[in-house]
């Protein structure tokens, strides 16, 4: 067979004298090892390897002697399964006593730049997951708007569409930890987050179609599954960004994300982006008044509690190294990157600082690939690794709209403990003498 021979066609003079070379370089390299950057530490592991013969190298390896799949085998393509690990996990400590109305956590421990795979996204449902039929989907759209509507799929994807790259984070997150730490993970500590790239409507330009009546104060939004999730967002909002999204990193919402359509208010919380929306309707008074919907307050140690706290606060996240991903396999000053997340639901990010000392001393990390607001964003720190040294590794983030996340005993001073939602408090991670890593809460 034609592939079979190519492949095992004798290397060409060219590349031969290119592959000796590059032996050379390596090395050369692993020789002034001493003055190590992460980039020549790697080359001189790749020298040894290559010194001791690497079967991996030297030897056939199976998948290159045989024919591969035909193209027509994956009709919809799935990972390698040598990456089964990389899932959405859920617990039983998060859950309502029941796998319906619960949590699968996104395992942010795995992702790479800022945007979630479709099939990672972190889930949160009341009632199940729908299975709308998108034939039969219809969204109403009245109240205080001159000319009520009631629109299909196809008639709301005809107005001009806008695609952003948005987090969406269950205000919730974080929040068994106000006592101190719950979970040795960090898929469970902070999984309940994800960000994609939203196409959809802006529901301001729907509204210039239909004319919102001046008295309109309030949006109600409901579900069409089991759960409606009503949900009551102010007026302002709704005008600035709200979206009706129905696209998602290129193709359709998944059913756990609310297929065939979501209501996306970016940076707000996650409970509002109400999935598998079916009605919106505008009023001069808010539907919870009339206790039609539920809101998440949060409780303050003077007894009384936030009612109206939308957007989500800025925070951050070491995501290597993590308990999932700790330092075990690091030699003594080998460079390691350490890298984590960063969003803001009330701007962009500025900076992430990094501590080795729980917070005693900061160092600036830098912000790399896209920086967006209201998204996720991928901070770096390169790091000399001391073998045997214990740290407290923590990330400290602050936004163009003037705010830093507060230490523990800050947020604790303002808040209490026995919040449940808007947790945003520098997050610290212990890296012990071994490598192992801890999830531990600095609270001096
Ligand atoms: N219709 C409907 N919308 C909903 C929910 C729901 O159960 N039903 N859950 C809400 C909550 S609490 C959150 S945090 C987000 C979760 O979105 P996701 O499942 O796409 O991650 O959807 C919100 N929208
Ligand atoms: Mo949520």
């Amino acid at each position: 067979m034609d592939i079979k021979e190519t492949q095992n066609a004798p290397v060409s003079s060219q590349s031969e004298v290119e592959l000796s070379s590059r032996r050379e370089f390596f090395k050369k390299s692993a020789a002034l090892s001493v003055t190590a950057i992460a980039g020549t530490s790697l080359a001189a592991t790749n020298a040894l390897a290559e010194e001791k013969g690497d079967p991996n190298i030297v030897e056939e390896v199976p998948w290159g002697v045989k024919l591969g799949d035909p193209v027509t085998k994956n009709r919809y393509g799935k990972p390698s399964p040598y990456e089964h690990n990389v899932v959405r996990r859920n617990s039983q400590l998060l859950a309502s006593g029941n796998w319906y109305a619960s949590i699968a956590m996104c395992p942010i421990q795995d992702m790479y730049g800022i945007i979630t795979p479709n099939g990672l996204f972190f889930n949160r449902d009341h009632g199940g997951v729908a299975h709308v039929d998108p034939n039969r989907y219809r969204l109403m759209i009245h109240g205080l708007v001159e000319k009520p509507i009631v629109l299909t799929l196809d008639q709301l994807k005809r107005y001009p569409s806008v695609s952003r790259i948005h987090f969406i984070e269950c205000p919730a997150n974080g929040g068994p930890e106000w006592r101190g730490p719950q979970f040795n993970s960090i898929q469970f500590a902070k999984g309940m987050m994800s960000c994609s790239e939203w196409t959809g409507v802006y529901i301001k330009d729907i509204l210039k179609d239909l004319g919102l009546k001046p008295e309109a104060k309030w949006m109600l939004a409901e579900g069409s599954d089991n759960s409606e999730m009503g949900r009551t967002v102010p007026i302002d909002k709704v005008l600035d960004d709200a979206m009706l999204v129905y696209g998602q990193n290129g193709e359709a919402l998944r059913p756990e994300q609310g297929y065939p359509v979501r209501l996306l208010l970016p940076g707000w919380e996650g409970n509002l982006c109400v999935k598998w929306v079916k009605r919106l309707e505008f009023s001069s008074e808010p539907f919870f008044a009339k206790e039609e919907t539920a809101k998440y307050t949060c409780l303050k140690p003077s007894g009384k509690a936030i009612q109206h706290f939308y957007p989500l606060e800025v925070n951050s996240i070491i995501t290597s190294p993590c308990p999932e991903k700790p330092w075990t396999d690091l030699k003594d000053g080998e460079w390691v990157e350490i890298e984590g997340l960063a969003w803001s639901g009330q701007g962009t990010i500025e900076g992430v600082d990094i501590s080795f000392d729980g917070g005693k001393n900061w160092q600036e990390a830098s912000l790399k690939g896209l920086v967006l607001p209201k998204a996720w964003t991928r901070f770096s720190f390169m790091h000399k690794y001391k073998k045997g040294e214990r740290l407290l590794l923590s990330s400290r983030a602050y936004d163009d709209a003037g705010r830093i996340q507060p230490t523990v005993k800050h947020e604790r001073s303002v808040m209490g403990v026995e919040s449940v939602y808007h947790r945003n408090a520098i997050a610290t991670w212990e890296v012990t003498a071994e490598g192992k890593v801890n999830n531990v809460q600095v609270i001096s």
